[in-house]
């Protein structure tokens, strides 16, 4: 199943590298697109475009059968137990405003806590703010150290018999670190809580197995997975999506609709309502037979190896501070770093001038970057498809910043 691996025929697949001299390092803000996901979202609208879910004729029970094999490609992808615990959403956040809205506004009672990591994409954690200002729940920060370590010790001396939701992210979007999942789930079962992952920086870089990690919800996004923008993924539990609510109303969410009630459908269709983003859909289906046509194994190596060099190589710069671990096995693809008297939006507008894509500011994590005492930094995150020069590139450009900026050295 595996394709050879050969970075430079991989890049190949990725029309943005032919039309555009860029060192793509922002990686963990949207992933750059292969045309075979290109060609899947085209192919959708060029042969098989009808409103799925509803018609009845052959054109529209074809665009439907499209819709419902992402579904189950997802449903596989995951190893969730059941298709039907795959919601298609637009994006992670709005996969986790469902869960805090729909499951959150279900259970949360006055005085109940949400637990929160502070290393939380603000998307993992307004929506949960929101929901306890409505409930009378309160939010409650788990904390991590300075290398962004939250450990099981760490969780279990935070939660508390009132806890009933924990939110944790599996990768920081800022630091790279990666939370033990599977570990944090059986405490917060052992306790009576919910444990709702964040998956963004994780389902695209590593295989995630729902199941194993006995997770009670899931959100990612397609965008940073190769997937077009526009499509994103709420797993839940089957016992949890059953009892819950609907998070917005209307269109082929139902069973039936009277003058004063509604039968609504059985999940996930109770969570789609309106017409669904089914091309967006088949190109995820194509993103994620591509990753897998390379397999994780191989994507885990080359970005590893990227990481390794990234660290090794800003660990000799004496004016470049990297965030979180030292160790680039913490990383997953992520290092954020300050520059000594330069601020992060001129660092990426120099390195920019050098065609050099990399993010800067807050990360929408702004707590964890005032826990870190920075206002704003540096990111540079890649993927398998970037290569050791354009790390090597992106190094000597930074070693020049100061020197351009006007200082000595
Ligand atoms: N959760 C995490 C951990 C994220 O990194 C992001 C996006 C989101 C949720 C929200 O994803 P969306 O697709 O709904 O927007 N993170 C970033 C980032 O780090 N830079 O740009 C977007």
């Amino acid at each position: 199943m595996n394709r050879e691996w050969n970075v430079n025929e991989i890049r190949k697949d990725f029309p943005i590298f032919q039309s555009r001299e860029i060192i793509y390092l922002d990686n963990s803000a949207t992933s750059q697109k292969p045309y075979q996901v290109l060609d899947a979202v085209t192919d959708f609208y060029r042969n098989y475009n009808a409103n799925p879910l509803r018609g009845l004729y052959d054109l529209a029970q074809a665009a439907t059968e499209k819709y419902e094999s992402a579904r189950e490609k997802v449903c596989r992808f995951i190893h969730a137990e059941s298709a039907d615990e795959i919601i298609f959403t637009r994006n992670a956040t709005e996969s986790l405003n469902l869960v805090a809205y729909s499951y959150g506004g279900m259970v949360l009672k006055p005085g109940d806590e949400i637990l929160v990591s502070i290393m939380e994409h603000h998307s993992d954690m307004l929506p949960w703010r929101q929901v306890a200002e409505k409930t009378g729940a309160v939010v409650k920060y788990l904390e991590c150290d300075r290398q962004g370590k939250i450990t099981e010790e760490d969780l279990k001396n935070a939660i508390t018999e009132h806890t009933r939701i924990v939110a944790v992210t599996q990768v920081s979007n800022v630091l790279g670190v990666k939370n033990d999942i599977r570990a944090f789930a059986k405490i917060c079962h052992e306790k009576g809580a919910v444990l709702v992952a964040d998956g963004a920086q994780s389902v695209p870089h590593m295989p995630v197995d729902v199941q194993d990690l006995d997770v009670d919800f899931l959100a990612f996004s397609g965008h940073k997975m190769l997937g077009p923008m526009g499509v994103g993924v709420l797993y839940g539990k089957k016992e949890h999506l059953k009892k819950m609510p609907p998070f917005l109303t209307g269109g082929e969410m139902i069973e039936s609709v009277s003058r004063d009630g509604a039968v609504f459908a059985q999940p996930p269709y109770k969570f789609e309502a309106g017409t669904v983003n089914a091309g967006g859909a088949a190109g995820l289906a194509a993103a994620i037979d591509y990753l897998e046509n390379i397999g994780f194994e191989q994507i885990q190596k080359q970005e590893n190896l990227l990481t390794e060099i990234l660290m090794e190589e800003i660990k000799k710069i004496p004016f470049v501070h990297v965030l979180g671990s030292e160790n680039p096995l913490d990383h997953h693809g992520i290092v954020t770093f300050t520059l000594d008297g330069v601020h992060p939006h001129d660092v990426a507008a120099i390195l920019d001038a050098d065609h050099i894509a990399v993010r800067a500011g807050h990360h929408c994590a702004q707590p964890l970057m005032q826990q870190m005492g920075v206002m704003a930094s540096t990111r540079a995150s890649v993927m398998f498809y970037n290569t050791e020069e354009e790390v090597e590139k992106f190094i000597l450009s930074l070693k020049e910043i100061r020197r351009k900026m006007g200082y000595a050295e």
